[in-house]
């Protein structure tokens, strides 16, 4: 089964959860180790990418050492043309929709586009929004941040997503955010479209996780946490039951 069609499943139904892993931040065995825990922690799929570039055999090695370690399904969620491999189950062929720099909107996705379509994987459009802090990709992507309160222009990017045929729709307050995006404007986001909404960026604790998913969001997702847990599945457990918890 394709992993939208998964996700698709899933919406409305049961919450699913992401575990962020960036090839940079870490070895390819640490990878493997974080991937290992957090599926047994309950995590749903892996993503793999970053805005700090690897190289694409970096991506090819943690991508094969993932799914070795965790039997989960791995999604590319690439900063670049060049973070791309053919082992993963699928690509989020994303389009930053509030970047400054069309690299980041349309340049990146020309330039992989037909090599993405060799490979043969599953190919999930998706429409990325950075909010206010943004942290590291909102520098690097150059991102006109979306305020945390603005409810308006968030619901107004969700909707231009959704009409541009986004499958999904990403808000993302930035990997490492001291806070997530506050539970009214995910709100605010989540009635306006039928497509599935995903939230990341700052999600540390059990509370959080579970005030996020109450807000609307379908798919949650962290990094940090499991990045700098010293046990990853006791850090990522609490996390997951929580935002699993609210139907
Ligand atoms: C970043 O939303 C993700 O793309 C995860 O953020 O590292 O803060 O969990 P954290």
């Amino acid at each position: 089964m394709k992993i939208i069609d998964e996700i698709l499943e899933a919406k409305g139904k049961k919450k699913l959860h992401m575990t962020l892993i960036d090839p940079a931040s870490q070895s390819v065995e640490k990878s493997g180790k974080i991937a290992k825990e957090a599926g047994m922690a309950g995590s749903d799929y892996i993503l793999i990418g970053g805005s700090t570039s690897v190289s694409g055999q970096m991506v090819d090695a943690t991508v094969v050492e993932v799914k070795k370690a965790s039997g989960l399904k791995t999604i590319l969620f690439p900063g670049s043309a060049e973070m791309i491999s053919g082992h993963a189950d699928a690509i989020f062929f994303m389009s930053l929709l509030n970047s400054r720099n069309i690299k980041f909107i349309m340049g990146y996705q020309v330039s992989s586009a037909r090599f993405v379509k060799s490979l043969g994987i599953e190919t999930i459009p998706m429409g990325y929004i950075v909010f206010e802090p943004g942290m590291t990709v909102g520098k690097v992507g150059e991102a006109n941040l979306v305020g945390r309160e603005d409810r308006n222009l968030a619901s107004s990017y969700v909707a231009a997503a959704e009409l541009l045929g986004m499958r999904l729709v990403y808000l993302e307050a930035g990997s490492g955010a001291p806070q997530h995006i506050p539970p009214e404007t995910i709100d605010a986001a989540k009635r306006e479209v039928s497509i599935p909404v995903i939230v990341g960026g700052g999600i540390r604790t059990p509370s959080a996780a579970e005030a996020v998913s109450r807000a609307g969001a379908d798919i949650i997702v962290t990094g940090t946490v499991a990045e700098r847990a010293s046990s990853i599945l006791d850090s990522l457990a609490p996390i997951i039951r929580a935002l699993k918890g609210v139907s």
